[in-house]
């Protein structure tokens, strides 16, 4: 039997269907899903269409952690639905103040050598524990509720080697940053980061899943630690340790690439504006000025990085010109901070101290002033995703973030004493008294407010595609261009005719009118397009504009799977050049979509502007075929009913 790597052992235990070969299609099955508030309303009302009584997993989790700002009714009548939705159908909840899902997931929840699926791209920092977390559109995740398996590109593995330890206050934060520099926001992309070597050991559980968390930015399918001692001290301390199971890659097995960071090497690194793999050192970027610092989201707003920041902070005062904010990442953690006099630390420093929530990581508040340089312990910096399009977000670990406030200037960890690490607890503060649990609720009524308006459905593909070409866009468009998520339009989740209207916004805020106005076309744009969330909100707005395929030189795997699901043609140039003869306004046709499809993978698209025709590929396997041609999963499945 040949020496697998762990990747391979959790998926083989799992595969429902296909060969694990890297590139072909397999389906696995899904022991737990999680959804969160922002894409939760459209997975259950797709599950509720689904018309199953029960959750068929181990466990569902629904959790309240993004749209908790509650500026209006919006969001608080989308809890409710949520609330009741999940209770009716066998789900647990997690109530707004118990945390990030992520992090109370990690907690709570995850189980070694499991599989999760989550409708938010960061599900995979279940890896930290060892779980193979998977980041999916909700239309997946309420098929996996349903009991349905997750169809997926088996990916390679690649095995990043970590040796030594840890020096001049480096952090995991700098190792995940380290591996975005060599790797860049897409060089994950059907791939899953296997973690390995003696430096693991010397890592907690925490701090491996601000690795696998900050592993979504690079486009991966997911990333994964070894289930070890530092796992089971970590689910003991949780009363968990029934949970624990011991799994690692066997001694010599094999991998499709590997990637050696020396930690002793490693010194404090800043993702710099607007890409997380903008990666520079902190000597390199230098003291500039900062006008706002935030400490928080699922990537470090562990209780040892809170207790980092707040012995940073004790006794001190952030500087006059620079606002600092605090989210913890859960109830658990903001408990154990106030029991324990942390918390009187951080908030005698002047920080300000937010709700255990997403908060300004998804621009729910604390949008920057004008022009402002803002740290921030977050996973992402991409343009215009903190609400204020002129400030300059830079990505740090929660030790530069603190002294920097500290300072007023962006301050290297490795110039200041050492941080202590704080030791693993005994046991932490386990109170799940903001979990519902569903067999604790009888007679469950769905509550659905009137913001909640019904999704678009497809469409079956026509015989001739054609329309206008609607943007050419550049390289690396986030789901934050193409859906923007900020406090003014988060309430809307539910309401995808409100959204339409802010469809490409940060691009060209002319967009969505134009679309609407050609009554749809298509998009062309450059490589990686639609990395980042997992929201299918960036394929259900351009749905409802009547947008009928995306032509790009690549796509973000989370993306590409919520346009198919969609029923809209993810086309891929052949020639890269081939994006470049392409202008605003021309008129694409692609004569015979069907029977293209149906036979090959190369579509033939004319310019009859240009007068010229390019070839593009759509590599689908015969199950996608089926879902495009039918105008995508539900519309598929209304015609079979
Ligand atoms: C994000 O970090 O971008 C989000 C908000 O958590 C998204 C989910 C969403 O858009 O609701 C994600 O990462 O998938
Ligand atoms: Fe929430 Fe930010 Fe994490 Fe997304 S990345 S789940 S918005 S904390």
């Amino acid at each position: 039997m040949d020496k697998q790597n762990l990747t391979r052992k959790i998926i083989s235990a799992h595969l429902v269907s296909g060969e694990m070969t890297a590139g072909s299609e397999i389906a696995i099955r899904i022991d737990q899903t999680l959804t969160q508030d922002s894409t939760g309303t459209m997975a259950y009302l797709q599950f509720e269409s689904m018309g199953v009584d029960k959750v068929k997993t181990l466990r569902s989790v629904a959790y309240i952690d993004h749209n908790t700002l509650q500026s209006g009714f919006e969001n608080a009548d989308d809890h409710a639905y949520i609330q009741s939705v999940a209770l009716k159908h066998g789900i647990y909840v997690s109530k707004p103040g118990n945390g990030i899902c992520h992090q109370v997931h990690l907690e709570r929840f995850g189980v070694p050598g499991y599989t999760l699926l989550g409708s938010d791209s960061h599900t995979p920092t279940g890896g930290g524990i060892g779980m193979l977390a998977i980041g999916a559109g909700g239309l997946d995740v309420a098929v996996a509720m349903s009991g349905g398996a997750l169809h997926l590109t088996m990916p390679k593995v690649v095995k990043v080697e970590l040796k030594g330890k840890l020096t001049h206050n480096a952090t995991a934060k700098d190792i995940i940053l380290e591996v975005l520099r060599l790797l860049t926001v897409k060089g994950g992309v059907g791939k899953v980061i296997e973690y390995a070597g003696e430096g693991v050991k010397t890592l907690t559980v925490p701090e491996r899943a601000t690795i696998t968390n900050m592993g979504a930015e690079l486009g991966a399918t997911t990333s994964i630690f070894p289930s070890d001692e530092m796992t089971k001290a970590f689910l003991k301390a949780q009363g968990r340790e029934k949970d624990f199971a011991a799994l690692s890659a066997d001694e010599g097995a094999t991998y499709d690439e590997t990637l050696t960071i020396e930690l002793g090497a490693l010194r404090p690194l800043v993702a710099c504006p607007h890409s997380p793999d903008a990666v520079k050192t902190v000597k390199e970027v230098g003291k500039i000025k900062v006008d706002q610092v935030c400490i928080g989201s699922c990537t470090n707003s562990s209780y040892a990085d809170m207790m980092k920041v707040a012995s940073i902070l004790k006794g001190k005062t952030i500087s006059p010109e620079t606002s600092l904010t605090i989210s913890p990442g859960s109830k658990q953690v903001l408990t154990m901070l106030a029991k324990s006099g942390a918390l009187a630390d951080i908030i005698d420093s002047g920080a300000r101290v937010l709700e255990c929530a997403c908060g300004p990581c998804i621009g729910m508040g604390q949008s920057p002033k004008n022009d402002a340089v803002s740290l921030r312990t977050f996973n992402r910096n991409f343009f215009a995703r903190s609400g204020t399009a002129s400030a300059s977000v830079y990505l740090v670990s929660p030790e530069t973030a603190a002294f920097s406030a500290i300072n007023g200037y962006l301050t290297d960890p490795a110039d200041m004493p050492e941080v202590e690490k704080p030791a693993l607890p005994e046991r932490f503060a386990v109170n799940d008294n903001l979990i519902l649990k569903p067999e604790d609720f009888k007679d469950i009524k769905v509550v659905r407010g009137p913001n909640i308006k019904p999704f678009p459905i497809n469409s079956a593909l026509k015989e001739k595609v054609e329309g206008e070409t609607l943007i050419v866009c550049e390289d690396n468009i986030t789901t934050d261009h193409i859906m923007p998520s900020n406090a003014k339009l988060l309430p809307y989740r539910s309401n995808i005719p409100y959204l339409s209207d802010y469809c490409l916004n940060p691009v060209d805020p002319t967009f969505a009118a134009r679309a609407k106005s050609a009554g749809g076309g298509f998009i062309v744009a450059g490589s990686n397009y639609g990395q980042g969330s997992s929201r299918e909100h960036a394929a259900l707005v351009p749905l409802y504009l009547g947008i009928k395929g995306v032509i790009a030189k690549s796509f973000a795997r989370i993306h590409r799977d919520n346009l198919i699901n969609s029923g809209i043609l993810p086309l891929v140039f052949k020639s890269e050049n081939d994006c470049d003869k392409i202008s605003a306004g021309d008129k694409l046709v692609i004569e015979n979509a069907r029977g293209q499809i149906e036979s090959g993978e190369t579509i033939v698209v004319e310019n009859k502007t240009k007068g010229n025709n390019f070839e593009c590929t759509l590599a689908l396997t015969p199950r996608l075929k089926e879902i495009i041609l039918a105008g995508g999963v539900l519309a598929l499945a209304r015609s079979k009913a």
